[in-house]
């Protein structure tokens, strides 16, 4: 099947803000360095690299609340925003390479700008849906669907640097995959909005295929609408991507996350997606780092269409009549 746009912008996105751990705003680097752009280039895709943005750290940012750096990332999710709904207003499709998660914030709202009618696939060990109240750290990066959830908007301070976006998403049209590291007052507010998800016990209760059937049923049985895959690299198992800030054992394996990008790419909705937590400072030695941002291209790519099956799209030499 083929996706919905021929043409694929990437565009890096290095930000650490969200988070307190140096590193991450790497990750662009050593994605793009594993190979990404030939490997979407194989597909046969155009593909227009957008580059990096350059983000401000703002010098005196006080917390608010316990939130750390609010408006730091409040303006760099502003930024993302503006330049993800540019790209899929011009009819890419969007991959966001990260950085933190705190970056989906303006990479899925960015994207529902443009399709107000998206859905949302959060595939992370973490639900990332603490507010500024619940959250036990004061990260952003473990709250960014706080953010988008128009169910949670009375639960939701004032946060400095977020007064451009407003909430966006209802809890219906989100399903988290992959789940093991659930806070209390995330766990709260799964149960209580009726929110769809799969932990790693559902994945080995069910099954991956089961789990994506549901899924993709869940989000498109009534409509056909555009996906947005936010995709944490510490959705795998820490001995696949160990170069992550906060890895959780149990993970994915590698075929089970590769299973969802494929079924992902054969509704052809994907619209855009976010790959991100990939930090190369925490990996233990340089293997650890290329496994971690290897992984990150076959999870881009498979998202894309690469298959494990095997293509004959475009070769020159056929040997049976068509
Ligand atoms: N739930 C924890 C917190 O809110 O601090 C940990 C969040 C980690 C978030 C990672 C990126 O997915
Ligand atoms: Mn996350
Ligand atoms: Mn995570």
């Amino acid at each position: 099947q083929q996706s919905r746009a021929q043409s694929v912008a990437v565009l890096g996105a290095p930000f650490s803000r969200g988070q307190k751990r140096r590193g991450v705003e790497h990750g662009p680097k050593v994605i793009r360095d594993a190979g990404l752009i030939d490997r979407l280039s194989d597909l046969d895709y155009s593909v227009h690299d957008f580059g990096d943005l350059s983000f401000h750290y703002l010098e005196k940012d006080e917390p608010y609340m316990d939130v750390k750096f609010p408006r730091t990332v409040g303006a760099a999710n502003k930024m993302l925003s503006g330049a993800v709904s540019r790209a899929i207003g011009a009819g890419h499709t969007l991959i966001m390479l990260g950085g933190d998660h705190s970056l989906a914030i303006g990479s899925v709202s960015g994207h529902a700008q443009q399709c107000p009618d998206l859905c949302v696939i959060w595939v992370d060990a973490h639900a990332d849906v603490n507010t500024p109240m619940t959250s036990p750290s004061g990260n952003l990066h473990g709250q960014p669907v706080a953010f988008m959830l128009k169910e949670l908007q009375d639960k939701m301070p004032d946060v400095p640097g977020f007064s451009w976006t407003k909430p966006f998403l209802s809890s219906k049209d989100l399903v988290y995959i992959g789940l093991r590291d659930v806070d209390p007052g995330e766990h709260h507010i799964l149960k209580n909005l009726g929110i769809q998800y799969f932990t790693m016990r559902d994945i080995d209760r069910l099954g991956i295929q089961r789990v994506m059937e549901v899924t993709l049923d869940h989000l498109l049985a009534r409509q056909q609408r555009p996906i947005h895959l936010s995709f944490d690299i510490d959705a795998f198992d820490p001995s696949l991507a160990p170069a992550t800030g906060t890895p959780v054992n149990g993970g994915l394996t590698y075929r089970e996350g590769i299973y969802i990008t494929e079924e992902i790419h054969n509704t052809g909705l994907l619209s855009a997606m976010d790959l991100v937590e990939v930090n190369p400072i925490l990996g233990a030695n340089r293997e650890a780092v290329e496994a971690t941002a290897s992984l990150a291209v076959d999870v881009i790519a498979s998202s894309l269409g690469q298959t494990r099956e095997g293509a004959h799209g475009s070769i020159s030499v056929f040997f049976f009549p068509s």
